[in-house]
This record gives structure tokens, sequence and C-alpha cells, in this order.
């Protein structure tokens, strides 16, 4: 991936010369160079500002310095090794066939940054970042830039920066580190805050009991117990009670409009798991009818294990009135973390045909990460009218042979929305 920052304050950038960024450097990962906007200036002030027209405070960044320097860049070569996806490739004038960076413009009026948008711009070949500074670019900036390339206006958060500097640090930092092989190991950045919508558990490293001054502050003692699966299911419960306490909004996710928005939704706990296995036998009994099988998990599993299954997945439920009356989950596929599992969909049987089952389906969908390009998910091969359903939604029979015997899998590739 090739990076390019222009600036007015080169230095600000040294911290990128750092830590894993800097390391992926070194090994040419990523291909990062900073520009100063005052060597595309040509007065001996090397000016890049001026008083706004209209009047009022502060001084406005001057189109002719930026365009030039991004024209500038626009004219680096991007570099061999560096896979040029068509996306990156724009035909200009003709069908000139080159590659052209997609520009980021730090601003407090863009499009909320995110892990989701993190992922999306970690896909892309080159990225160049303008970084403003006084009350803003003089806004033709944007119209020359946006003649040449891609240009997206994003903002690091509601509050408001000097300039674009920050925002890029903390940008390229959650990109780069995105970029395969920047993380060594690429396992820790699964169970991420705000990769699956739950923030991170708590941890702890040596000494067991830390004594502090005289105050003995243990390791809670599942953490010694060699218990993994115990421990993954305590892990669990640690990310959804410290998102319901500081990020509720997190728990609560809007549904998608629709049959959901009536119903109360949140991501489920091991409160929920009893009405869970309630749910999932009125669910498959007709399945089970339908597939002549009574040996189907939702059929035959126990208590413990719909909580082990809050545990690998990320489970939401809907209530109406209190009353549990759907739910689905969803995890990365183990053999595969860039397919999208959508599992146990789930409506009471006195609101099947409602639309529910489709909602939630779609629902679980939208809370895959954005790295996901693949949704999966499997049914029995005789319920002809999930399948029907399924087929309507985009899925198609897999040509793989199920993995679970008198199951049918289907995929649906995922289709980027923005
Ligand atoms: C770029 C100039 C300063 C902004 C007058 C203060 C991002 N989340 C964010 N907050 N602020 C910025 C940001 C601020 C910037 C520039 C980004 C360039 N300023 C201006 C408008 C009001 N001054 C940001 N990302």
């Amino acid at each position: 991936m090739r990076l390019d920052v222009v600036t007015i304050f080169p230095d600000y950038l040294a911290p990128l010369d750092l830590s894993l960024i800097g390391k992926a450097r070194r090994e040419g990962l990523v291909d990062l160079h900073v520009h100063d906007l005052r060597d595309f200036t040509h007065d001996r002030h090397r000016t890049v500002d001026d008083t706004p027209f209209g009047g009022g405070a502060g001084m406005v960044m001057k189109p002719q310095p930026w365009a030039e320097a991004l024209d500038h860049v626009l004219a680096q070569p991007l570099a061999s090794g560096n896979v040029v996806d068509m996306a990156s490739t724009r035909r200009t004038q003709e069908g000139l066939g080159y590659a052209v960076p997609r520009l980021i413009v730090p601003g407090p009026g863009g499009v909320p940054f995110s892990q989701a948008l993190a992922h999306e711009l970690a896909a892309e070949a080159w990225l160049a970042f303008a970084c403003g500074r006084y009350e803003g670019l003089d806004e033709r900036v944007y119209e020359h830039a946006a003649e040449r390339m891609p240009v997206t206006v994003v903002s690091l958060g509601d509050y408001v920066l000097n300039g674009g500097e920050v925002a890029v640090l903390a940008m390229v930092e959650a990109i780069v580190r995105l970029v395969p092989g920047v993380v060594g190991n690429a396992e820790s950045l699964v169970e991420e805050s705000h990769e699956d919508g739950l923030l991170e558990y708590p941890v702890y490293t040596k000494p067991a009991v830390w004594d502090d001054r005289g105050t003995e502050r243990p390791v809670p003692p599942i953490l010694l117990s060699g218990n993994h699966c115990a421990i993954a299911q305590w892990r669990h419960q640690q990310r959804l009670e410290r998102t319901a306490a500081r990020r509720p909004d997190l728990l609560h996710p809007s549904a998608t409009g629709g049959a959901l928005a009536a119903l109360d939704g949140r991501v489920a706990t091991a409160a929920d798991a009893p009405e869970l296995l309630t749910l999932q036998r009125a669910c498959w009994v007709d399945q089970g009818r339908a597939n002549d099988t009574w040996d189907i998990p939702p059929l035959v599993e126990t208590l413990d294990d719909v909580r082990a299954g809050l545990t690998a997945y990320t489970t939401w439920v809907w209530r109406s009135g209190g009353r549990l009356v759907a739910s689905g989950r969803g995890r990365r596929a183990p053999d595969d973390p860039t397919t999208w599992e959508v599992a146990r969909l789930m409506v009471a049987p006195d609101l099947q045909g409602t639309g529910l089952g489709r909602a939630i389906m779609e629902f679980v969908e939208t809370r895959a990460p954005a790295d996901v390009t693949t949704f999966w998910l499997n049914t029995g091969h005789r319920s002809e009218r999930l399948i029907r359903m399924y087929k309507k939604a985009g899925y198609r029979l897999s040509a793989a042979p199920a993995r679970h015997q008198g199951t049918v899998e289907l995929t649906k590739k995922r289709r980027r929305t923005s």
C-alpha cells in the first residue's frame, strides 16, 4: 500500500516512523511519503493562506499550492509490488489507464471514521491525505481533486482540532495495522473492540497476585483455571457487561427499520439462554418434521450448549412486551475469517410469515465486520420454504458438500453498500 500525506507540518507525522507502522515501512509493507505544502509555493514567504472572501475570522488555505501538491502526488509511481486493484485504477481522459490514489481529507464535517471505514481503506492500493489548517481549504481544491481522483472528507470525531495532522496519524495507524503482515498475529485483530460490535474484555499478566503497596490484587481465578471454554465464556460475558456499561448504543443496534423496528433488540447475554433454548425448540419442530429427523442441534442441545453458543457467536435477541420472539447470530467462519456465518435465525411460531425472519437475516448480515466478503448459512435439505427464502435473498446452494449430514449450505457474495 502506498500512502501520501500533504501538510504544512511534516514533523507532525514523525510518529509514523515509530513502532509497528515504522517497522511496516522498513519491511516495505507500506510505502509512506510526506510532502510539505510550502514546497509548492513560489513566493519568498512560501504563503499557503489568505483572508476569507466574505469576511470572517481566521485564514483560508490558498488553492494553487494545493493543486500543485496534489498533481505532484498524482504523478508519483505506484511502486511495483503494490497490487493495483481496478478500484484504484481510474480511467480519465479518453481511457488512459493509470492508478490514482483515493484522497482522504480530514475535516470536522466529514463522514465518521470507523473500524468499518478503516477496513475499507486498508483494501485500497493507494491513499492520499490532505492535512488542512487555519479555517480549512479553499472549496475549489475539492473540485480540482474530484476531477482527478475519488475524494472523501472524513471526521475523526465530534470535537474540533486545529488541523488534519492528528486525524491522519490516527487514521493511518488504524488502517495500516489492518494491512496483512503488519500486525504479527492477525488472530489478535479479530477480538478487538469495534470489530464485532462489542468492547474488549479485561486483560491481565503476571504476577497472579499483585502486591500493590500492601493491597493484594489477584487475577480473576477463572483465568488461571486452564479451562479454555470457561475462560472464553467469562471473557464474552465481560465484553457484554463492559459494552452495556460504557457503550449501550452498541448493544442496542438500531434495527434496520422494517419488521424489527417495533421490537426491543439487543445483544444476548447468558441470562437469555433459557428462553433461547425454549424458542429454538419451538422453531425447529417444523424443520424436524420437514426433514424427518429430531437429530437437529437446536432440538438436542442442552442449556449449557446454548450458553456455549453465546460465547462462540454474537447473538441478538428481540423482545415484544418482554417476550423473546426472535433471535439470530453471526460469527466469522472458523476456517475462513472473510466468511460471516449467519445462523440460528429464529421467529416465534405465532409470528412466522410476517417477514421477521428475512429482517433478522438482513440484520445479522449488517453486523458482519467490514472485511467480510461472503455470507454463509445452512438449513435442512428438505426445508424447502427456508431454502426458497434464502434464494430470494440472493443466496445460492454451495457446490461444496455440506458439512452436516441432511443439510444444505448456501452462500452469498457481500455487496458493498458504500
Ligand atoms: C481538519 C483545519 C481547523 C476546523 C475552524 C478550527 C478531523 N474530528 C475533527 N475535528 N477537527 C478536525 C479538523 C479540523 C481542521 C482541519 C480537520 C483543518 N481545521 C478548523 C473548522 C473550524 N478550525 C477533525 N478529521
